[in-house]
C-alpha cells in the first residue's frame, strides 16, 4: 500500500505543480489531497480528452509537464489528443497520465464494464507509444521519479497504472457543495417509479444513479416500465435515449447525473434539436462526482433548463425542494417533449447498494416490446 502524500511528494520533487483530470475512484484519496494543497494548480475538467487539451496548453504555455488523472475507461476519451497532437510523431508534448486501473487482470474479478478496457489497458498504452509502470510498491516510486525524468528528456506523454486497494484508504476531507436541496436520488427515483405508466423506457447514467434504479425497482417491487442501465459510457446516457426515442413511440426517460451531462455536454443540442415528443430529459443535480468520492463538478449556479432552452429542449422546469417533487414530477411525466427538468439532490446513496449484472438478460428485456 502507497500513500498518496508518497505518490505527491514524488510529483512535488520533481515539480509537476499543475493536475487535471476527470475523478475516479481508485484515485480518490490522491485527488483529495491535490485539491487541499492549496499553492497548487488544480484544473478537474468533464472529460479525458479534455484533461490532456489543458495539459498540452499547460506544456505550450511553460513547457512543464502536467499531471492527468482519469479512470482507464475514461483512457479511451483522452487517446484521440493524445495520439493527434501529443505524440512523438506529431507535436511531441509530454504529460503524465495518472491511471486508475479498474478491471485489472492481476486483482480479483471487477465488473463486467471494468473488465474489458481492463484486460487491455496495458496494451492501449503500448500500441499508443506511451511508456508506463505499475505502481504498486514504494520502491516503485523511484521508477516513477525516472520515467518523468524520461518524459521530460523526450517530450513524451508517460503513464502510472494504480490498480484498486494500492492507495492507502483515508477519510476524505468534506467538501461543502453549497446545496440546499432537501430531495434524494432515492426520493427522485422512488416517485419516478411510482407514477410513470408501463409505457416508459428509462435510460439511466454511469454510477449510484443506475445501481439505485435497478436496487430500488427490486427492493419496492415497482415494475412498471423498463430500464437500461448505462453501467458504462459515461456522458452517453442522452445521447442513446434519443436514439432509442426516435425510433420508438413509447415514453423514454433519460436519468442523467451533472458530472455524466457534462462530459459530453454537445449531445445536449442534437437532443434538443432531434428529440421527439417522447424524449424525456431528468437531470439529477448533486453538483458532483459523487459515485466516486464526491469532486465538485461546479455548477451551482449553472441554469441547466435555461441551457436546455437555449439548446432546443420544447418544456423545461426545476425542483429544488421536497414539498414541489411529487406534483412536478407527475406534470413533467404529461408534457410533451422534448422535454428537460433539473432536479437539485442532496449527496447520499442508499444502504448496501448493489450493481445490475446480466447485461444480456437487462438488454433482452428493455428491447422487448
Ligand atoms: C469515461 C469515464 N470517466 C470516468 C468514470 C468514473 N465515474 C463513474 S461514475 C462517475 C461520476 C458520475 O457523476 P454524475 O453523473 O454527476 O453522477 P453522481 O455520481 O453524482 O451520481 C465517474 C467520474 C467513468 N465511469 N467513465
Amino acid at each position: 500500500m502507497i500513500h498518496s502524500n508518497e505518490i505527491f511528494n514524488v510529483l512535488r520533487k520533481k515539480k509537476i505543480n499543475f493536475y487535471t483530470g476527470v475523478p475516479d475512484s481508485t484515485l480518490k484519496n490522491f485527488i483529495n489531497l491535490i485539491d487541499k494543497k492549496k499553492n497548487l494548480k488544480h484544473y478537474p475538467v468533464y472529460n479525458e480528452g479534455s484533461a490532456v487539451g489543458l495539459g498540452i496548453g499547460y506544456h505550450l504555455a511553460t513547457k512543464e509537464l502536467a499531471c492527468v488523472y482519469l479512470q482507464n475507461s475514461g483512457l479511451t476519451n483522452a487517446i484521440n489528443p493524445l495520439l493527434s497532437i501529443s505524440h512523438k510523431k506529431v507535436y511531441s508534448i509530454p504529460c503524465l497520465l495518472m491511471i486508475g486501473w479498474r478491471g485489472s487482470p492481476y486483482r480479483k474479478k471487477d465488473e463486467p464494464q471494468h473488465n474489458v478496457t481492463g484486460q487491455i489497458t496495458k496494451k492501449l498504452l503500448k500500441l499508443s507509444g506511451i511508456k508506463f509502470l505499475i505502481l504498486r510498491k514504494k520502491k516503485d516510486l523511484i521508477k516513477l521519479d525516472k520515467l518523468i525524468n524520461f518524459a521530460r528528456r523526450n517530450n513524451q506523454a508517460i503513464a502510472c497504472l494504480v490498480e484498486n486497494g494500492t492507495i492507502t484508504k483515508q477519510k476524505l476531507q468534506k467538501i461543502n457543495l453549497k446545496i440546499t436541496s432537501d430531495i434524494s436520488r432515492e426520493m427522485v427515483i422512488t416517485e419516478l417509479l411510482l407514477n410513470i405508466n408501463s409505457n416508459t423506457s428509462i435510460v439511466s447514467t454511469t454510477g449510484y444513479t443506475s445501481r439505485e434504479l435497478h436496487q430500488l425497482r427490486k427492493n419496492l417491487g415497482l415494475n412498471k416500465g423498463k430500464d437500461f442501465y448505462m453501467v458504462g459510457g459515461m456522458g452517453h446516457a442522452g445521447i442513446v435515449s434519443l436514439g432509442f426515442s426516435i425510433n420508438k413511440k413509447k415514453q423514454v426517460l433519460c436519468l442523467d447525473g451533472d458530472g455524466s451531462l457534462l462530459m459530453h455536454l454537445g449531445t445536449l443540442r442534437a437532443q434538443g434539436k432531434f428529440g421527439k415528443s417522447n424524449f424525456k430529459h431528468i437531470l439529477l443535480n448533486n453538483g458532483s462526482h459523487e459515485s466516486v468520492g464526491l469532486q465538485r463538478t461546479f455548477v451551482e449556479k449553472t441554469d441547466f433548463p435555461l441551457l436546455a432552452k437555449t439548446l432546443g429542449y420544447k418544456r423545461f422546469d426545476k425542483i429544488i425542494y421536497k414539498k414541489n417533487l411529487t406534483k412536478k414530477l407527475k406534470k413533467f411525466l404529461k408534457l410533451s417533449g422534448p422535454s428537460f427538468l433539473e432536479i437539485k439532490i442532496k449527496p447520499g446513496k442508499i444502504n448496501n447498494l448493489k450493481r445490475p449484472n446480466n447485461f444480456i438478460k437487462i438488454k433482452n428485456d428493455f428491447m422487448k416490446k
